[in-house]
């Protein structure tokens, strides 16, 4: 080999190093904010007495491989194959999270969910706001939450685990996503104050597509998750 060559090949491969193997990025902190829009000028018709959210409660966690919310939301919250776990029924249906904590803090002993936040408050009124910080970090870039629409028979609405991470493997500054509307499947009522009618067997977790929260076949939006860096 030409002797002098071989510095300039050593430079350039070391300068092709460091730019495929970035450091991870150490751990951000975000403010996650649920604008809830629901309101009787958003769906009129479609917004009964008492509307509200239920506690709010999500984590953050590591990519599971699979897509959408009901292989995943990712696993970190929906661990059947589709089906909602007992954590997710009893939010969706009664906006009861004390299943869905345990479920999470299994997740956490498999370092699957790395932290998690839940609304202090009881509910959360429409239209209104809730506001709250989550940590992420390279191994745990995804963050997931869930809160019920009420009333209802098993409604609910989720941030479907965006990464905070951007294509180049960097904390992304901030992000908005629409809150989608889903069904969890254990419920079969048609109606917002429906009496409870139990699906047998259950179905899996599944976009709102029918019912007085889509009138036209698709569910309108009924809120924005906000999340932006803060440190
Ligand atoms: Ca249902």
């Amino acid at each position: 080999m030409n002797r002098l060559l071989l510095p300039a090949l050593l430079a350039a491969t070391a300068c092709t190093t460091d730019k495929d193997v970035q450091p991870a990025p150490s751990p951000a902190t975000y403010r996650v904010t649920f604008e809830a829009t629901w309101s009787p000028a958003t769906h009129p018709g479609a917004y009964p007495a008492g509307a509200h959210f239920s506690r709010l409660i999500g984590v953050a966690h590591a990519s599971s491989g699979g897509t959408g919310i009901g292989d995943v939301a990712y696993r970190a919250l929906y661990s059947q194959g589709g089906l909602a776990s007992t954590g997710i029924k009893d939010m969706a249906e009664r906006g009861n999270n004390t299943a869905l904590r345990t479920e999470i803090a299994t997740l956490q002993l498999s370092k699957q969910v790395s932290g998690w936040f839940e609304s202090r408050q009881a509910f959360i009124g429409s239209p209104g706001r809730f506001v709250d910080t989550i940590t992420v970090d390279a191994q745990h870039p995804l963050v997931t939450a869930v809160t019920m629409i009420a009333p209802s028979p098993d409604w609910f609405v989720a941030l479907e685990s965006p990464s905070l991470l951007d294509a180049a493997g960097q904390w992304q500054p901030s992000l908005s996503v629409g809150a989608r509307a889903y069904d969890a499947g254990t419920d079969s009522g048609p109606a917002f104050d429906s009496p409870d009618q139990p699906t047998a067997p259950a179905q899996p977790v599944t976009p709102i597509g029918t019912g007085p929260l889509a009138p036209g076949g698709t569910a309108t939006s009924l809120g924005t998750f906000h999340l932006e860096r803060i440190r």
